[in-house]
């Protein structure tokens, strides 16, 4: 055969295979098996795998799913019913036999990219590289890869190219096609994410974004492909956390800001958010004790690697700290304030830190969810034993029982356990249930003149905390610190 372009011997590859009839997905997890039961209810979609290793720890899926159970924790509405369907139905099953990957059209890596560890900020890309090395070794010409995983841009084209190419002999962009299309779910609404979200799709060329095209858009409901190249689909991802970090960080530094000179930061925030209308509208969001969880604590560090391994050079003011790691800094101190004002507000009742019994409320990183993982809770724990005083958690959401991220010693559901005794009430995490927190009835417990009460999420009202006889303090209180 003549040596055509390559798009055109891709196309004709993809051609010959006909429309995409069966699927594979590798990672049951919180991307993977959403995706996998939705692509499962396509009309004509003949098979899905859920590809899922059969390891000590997340081996049990298989054989969950395969029944029709969700291994998801959490309420996940539709989720379960639509796999009993699909598994009733035979379009999907779950297995650990990654050689089935050769009966595919198309593949999806929905594989997690965490830190490897906090402290140096990469990413752990083992568990990809090993998805991308068994679908190598499966791959035929005229399949669509496409990886889910949250990656450093210039991963698809390099390293995911390198090895998928190196496993099969094959050519991307000539053979087979390549693409990266981001997820973007969140627990709690995992499927309408999938259907109402637009979903980004870039491919290493033309035919490679075209074909992922046609995969995803049978599971677009109201969302809509936005079609670009495999970089700007990775730098669009990480990007729009980095986004939504930096406006957080915004906001804390203006909480702080607003603490030093009196004021209360959400009169300001008010007052600035009345400035409404075309393009002048300004996008002021919270501050807090601090930003956790899986997305904005490590996007940020994905999209500065990739600008820097990008090879040309970045025009940027010399010697000058990124303005989005210098985010990523001031929401990493919130934590640390945190313990200033506990620290503050213990010396006004004449206490020092050293031997203070706090009361640490919430561990999970965000409110009313078990999810604990880049908790800001956890380097407050640290810092305050380090400094000699005796922390108690509660949370009424992290099972003890099954998370992974706990600090040691443990924690509670028991709220009074914990308010016993305790010279400082210190709110990390805006659960519901603090709203609630009665200051006399928590004023008992503490057993103590002037028990301290700091605010990190502003769920309190003052007034009422102060009248009982509290100190308070909250993030961005100013006319009440
Ligand atoms: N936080 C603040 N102030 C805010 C908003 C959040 O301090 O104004 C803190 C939260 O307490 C939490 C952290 O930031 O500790 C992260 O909160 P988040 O609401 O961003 O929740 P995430 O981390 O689950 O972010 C996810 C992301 N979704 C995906 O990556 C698909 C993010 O892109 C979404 O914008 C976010 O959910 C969302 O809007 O719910």
């Amino acid at each position: 055969m003549t040596d055509q372009h390559p798009e055109n011997h891709l196309a004709a590859r993809i051609t010959e295979r006909g429309p995409i009839r069966t699927i594979g997905v590798i990672g049951m997890g919180y991307v993977g098996i959403p995706a996998a039961v939705l692509f499962a209810d396509i009309p004509g979609i003949r098979h899905v795998y859920g590809f899922q290793r059969d390891s000590t720890t997340s081996g049990y899926k298989i054989a969950m799913l395969n029944r029709g159970e969700s291994p998801l924790k959490g309420e996940e509405p539709g989720l379960e019913p639509l796999l009993k369907k699909v598994v009733d139905a035979g379009t999907f099953s779950c297995t650990p036999d990654f050689s089935k990957i050769a009966d595919c059209d198309a593949v999806c890596l929905a594989i997690q990219t965490p830190f490897k560890d906090h402290a140096d900020l990469l990413p752990d890309f083992t568990p990809l590289i090993d998805g991308l090395r068994h679908v190598g070794a499966n791959l035929t010409p005229g399949m669509l890869v496409v990886l889910e995983s949250t990656i450093t841009p210039g991963t698809t084209v390099g390293m995911a190219r390198e090895i998928l190419e190196e496993e099969s002999g094959l050519v991307a962009g000539r053979d087979f096609a390549l693409a990266h299309a981001p997820e973007r779910v969140m627990v709690g609404r995992l499927l309408r994410n999938i259907r109402e979200h637009d979903r980004i799709i870039g491919g290493i060329d033309r035919v490679s974004t075209m074909r992922a095209v046609e995969l995803y858009t049978p599971v677009l409901t109201t969302g809509r492909v936005i079609p670009m190249t495999a970089t700007a689909a990775e730098v669009t991802k990480t990007a729009e956390n980095t986004f939504r970090d930096l406006q957080i960080a915004a906001a804390n530094q203006l909480a702080l800001y607003c603490e030093a000179m009196g004021v209360n930061f959400y009169d300001v925030r008010a007052g600035i958010d009345s400035l409404k209308g075309e393009g002048i509208t300004r996008a002021i969001l919270w501050p807090g004790a601090g930003v956790g969880g899986h997305c904005l604590t490590k996007d940020t560090y994905h999209l500065e690697r990739g600008v820097q391994s990008a090879g040309s050079t970045l025009d940027y003011p010399k010697g000058m700290q990124s303005l989005y790691t210098l985010a990523r800094d001031i929401n990493d101190f919130m934590p640390e304030h945190m313990l200033h004002l506990t620290k503050a507000a213990l010396a006004e009742a004449g206490k020092p830190l050293t031997g203070a019994r706090i009361a640490l409320l919430g561990w999970a990183f965000i409110n009313d969810s078990d999810d604990a993982r880049n908790s800001p809770s956890e380097p407050y724990f640290k810092a305050a034993r380090a400094a000699g005083a005796e922390v108690r958690v509660h949370d009424p959401w992290v099972d003890p029982a099954t998370s992974p991220d706990l600090p040691d010693g443990g924690l509670t559901g028991d709220l009074e356990e914990v308010l016993t005794d305790a010279d400082a009430v210190v709110i990390f995490t805006g659960h519901a249930i603090y709203r609630g927190l009665v200051p006399e009835q928590v004023k008992r417990f503490c057993g103590c003149e002037r028990p301290v009460i700091v605010d990190g999420r502003n769920i309190v009202e003052p007034e009422k905390w102060v009248e009982a006889g509290f100190l308070y303090k909250g993030v961005g209180r100013g006319e009440w610190n």
